[in-house]
């Protein structure tokens, strides 16, 4: 007993602070190992390993960790024997193809004979076999948007956030083949002890998820509009209506969508809402 989960995630580089924040947001404090190459919590039974984001799939397999945090773009080009738990909310990112600016593309048997620079060799092979398309694959592990400008290549597949980098280096997006989001991974063998442990972090992690996508709101609401602003306002059962000092007014709370939002806001405002404040929600259990 007095088991610990081991949880690998990035040392340093994109998905290093989400984790750490989401790790904060759960409740468990590593503030004072971060610089280390493993930091242990102290106040959930866990263990911080800090790795490259490659390695940590072939870790998690073969059980050095029990768990990790990667891209999903990792996970499928690495093809370890792991299991993928729950989607974190973060690292969002598109491995896409991309040619020169200007040149046509009229999907993938435009790539036909073509040499496309990458650094996700199996997850193009993959691509490019289901659309049965005959490309020279030229592996690179950086800097692989240089490749068309200095002769390497004809076209790269790469990932992509913003698309700036396509764009200062001549390129345009031809096509997605895979989208990718940061993603918790298990050892397929975890003991039933850890398994416990793990269905607590994933209850934690999985209410630190839905409050960072929903709004506590508060609004003062005319009473003879209050049918029509509680229909747009359903919350978690339903809306909290307390009545207000002043006759024909109500106080309403309720919980609110992030990507409803705005829409919402509008409704609200059009059936007669005023003192609208919207609030953060740390922690959110349904
Ligand atoms: O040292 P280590 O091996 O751990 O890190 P790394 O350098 O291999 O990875 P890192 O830190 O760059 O990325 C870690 C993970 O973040 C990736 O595996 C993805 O899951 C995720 N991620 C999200 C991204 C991006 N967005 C991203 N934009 N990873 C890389 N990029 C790069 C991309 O390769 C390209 O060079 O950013 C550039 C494009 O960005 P835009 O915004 O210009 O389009
Ligand atoms: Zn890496």
């Amino acid at each position: 007993m007095n088991q610990k989960l081991k949880l690998a995630i990035q040392k340093s580089g994109r998905l290093h602070e989400g984790s750490v924040s989401l790790l904060r947001e759960c409740g468990i404090d590593i503030s004072n190992g971060v610089n280390k190459l493993k930091a242990e919590a102290n106040n959930f039974p866990i263990e911080i390993y800090f790795f490259r984001d490659d390695d940590i799939p072939q870790y998690v397999e073969d059980a050095v960790a029990d768990l990790g945090i990667v891209g999903e773009n990792v996970v499928y080009e690495a093809c370890k024997q792991v299991e993928v738990v729950e989607e974190l909310g973060f690292g969002h990112c598109r491995l896409s193809i991309a040619t020169p600016k200007g040149e046509p593309y009229e999907g993938p048997a435009s790539l036909e004979g073509k040499k496309i620079a990458t650094s996700y060799p199996v997850l193009l092979r993959n691509f490019l076999d289901k659309h049965k398309v005959n490309s020279e694959i030229h592996e690179i592990s950086g800097s692989v948007e240089i490749a068309p400008g200095i002769g390497l290549a004809d076209a790269i597949c790469d990932l992509v956030s913003s698309g700036s980098t396509l764009f200062m280096n001549g390129l345009q997006e031809a096509e997605t083949i895979l989208r990718s989001r940061a993603v918790l991974i298990r050892n397929r063998s975890i003991a039933p002890d850890k398994s416990a442990l793990l269905d607590k972090l994933i209850f934690r992690i999985n209410a630190v998820k839905k409050a960072r996508n929903n709004k506590y709101i508060l609004l003062n609401a005319p009473n003879e509009n209050l049918k029509q602003i509680i229909s747009l306002l359903p919350g978690m059962k339903s809306p909290t209506v307390l009545p207000l000092a002043e006759p024909g007014w109500s106080s309403v709370h309720s919980v609110v969508n992030e990507n409803e939002f705005w829409e919402i806001i509008e409704k609200l405002k059009s059936n007669g809402a005023e003192g609208i404040l919207v609030v953060s929600i740390e922690k959110m259990i349904v």
